[in-house]
């Protein structure tokens, strides 16, 4: 169950002033995204340590393991670090509803003496010290615009490239339900701030590799069609992968050729980590929430798209979330 806890959130303009102290005082800044991070993340925290930097501030850009080389075009990508040194005393985390989301530095983040924990997603914990939380927004990208406005640091071109990419990706470039009049306006002021559409959505949406068009084709080949086409899935697993010439981040996409299916109501792919480790990615339409099928097992994310992770081996993952689906499919009906 999700619960509407956006009335609590702080606004921006009541946290504004201590991000600004915090900003001022920290003897350095670590940006924090989320492992397995995507544009919306990463953007995020890419342009808001550019943007800082460019005011003087000492700024790392931290992400857990692996590093995700599909989002190399985002400008300052060069900076971002996995491994290497502990996070330092003050972090801020970028779209990461929990604590979940930050994997092998979890620890690292609940010792860290200040956490500035910038989201929008409406199921966020609050885990920080602040919490700027925004579920109207359409990406995280759009929260940490404005606060960069409010903070009055310079949009670079770069800068406005990251965001642009962080709302264009979240959006499913322009196409997903939380596409809104703000989120459009504000594309058009990151394009007059010195983002390039065209460019963005080359790198997005256009510059697949090969072994990432092929293990989409097996995945989408041994898809599965249940209730009348109605639940949608299928899997990646190891012996695919190889096949494929492919690794686990090439998997990336496969969620949305199963998405585009007229009949689709949940659609699921599930990924073979491990031997005994199982992610799930989840896309849902009208009336399903995909995070319904995600919080039984811990995960969670938007009404439209959400995951999770198992300690579990693939079939029995397919088999526990497999009847979750279905279930939510009959009570629809
Ligand atoms: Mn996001």
């Amino acid at each position: 169950m999700t619960v509407a806890a956006a009335a609590v959130w702080p606004r921006l303009e009541d946290v504004v002033d201590p991000i600004r102290r915090i900003v001022a005082d920290a003897d350095q800044i670590t940006c924090l995204a989320h492992k397995d991070a995507d544009a919306d993340s990463l953007g995020s925290a890419l342009g808001f340590a550019q943007a800082l930097r460019a005011k003087g501030r000492i700024i790392r850009v931290v992400v857990p393991e692996p590093l995700p080389r599909l989002l190399e075009y985002l400008p300052g990508f060069e900076m971002v670090e996995t491994g290497g040194a502990p996070l330092g005393g003050t972090v801020f985390t970028f779209d990461c509803a929990t604590l979940g989301r930050f994997g092998e530095r979890r620890a690292e983040v609940e010792r860290a003496g200040t956490v500035v924990n910038i989201d929008h997603h409406l199921s966020n914990t609050g885990f920080g010290t602040i919490n700027l939380v925004d579920a109207s927004a359409s990406a995280t990208g759009q929260v940490i615009y404005r606060l960069l406005r409010e903070l009055g640091a310079p949009i670079s071109p770069a800068v406005a490239t990251d965001l642009y990419a962080a709302l264009f990706t979240d959006t499913g470039g322009f196409r997903h339900e939380n596409t809104t009049e703000a989120s459009l306006r504000l594309a058009a002021a990151l394009v007059a701030a010195g983002a390039d559409p065209g460019w963005v959505a080359l790198k997005s949406y256009k510059s697949r590799s090969l072994a990432q068009v092929r293990l989409e084709g097996m995945a989408v080949a041994q898809m599965h069609s249940e209730m009348d086409g109605r639940l949608l899935w299928s899997e990646v697993t190891d012996q695919m992968l190889e096949q494929a010439g492919a690794d686990m981040q090439d998997s990336e996409g496969i969620i949305d050729a199963l998405q585009s299916i007229a009949t689709m109501q949940i659609a699921i792919l599930f990924k073979e980590h491990t031997a005994d480790r199982t992610k799930i990615s989840v896309r849902s339409r009208d009336p399903i929430d995909a995070t319904d099928v995600c919080t039984p097992f811990g995960g969670g994310g938007h009404r439209r798209a959400a995951g999770a992770e198992f300690g579990d081996p693939l079939p029995v993952a397919e088999r526990k979330v497999l009847e979750v689906a279905r279930r939510l499919i009959d009570s629809a009906r």
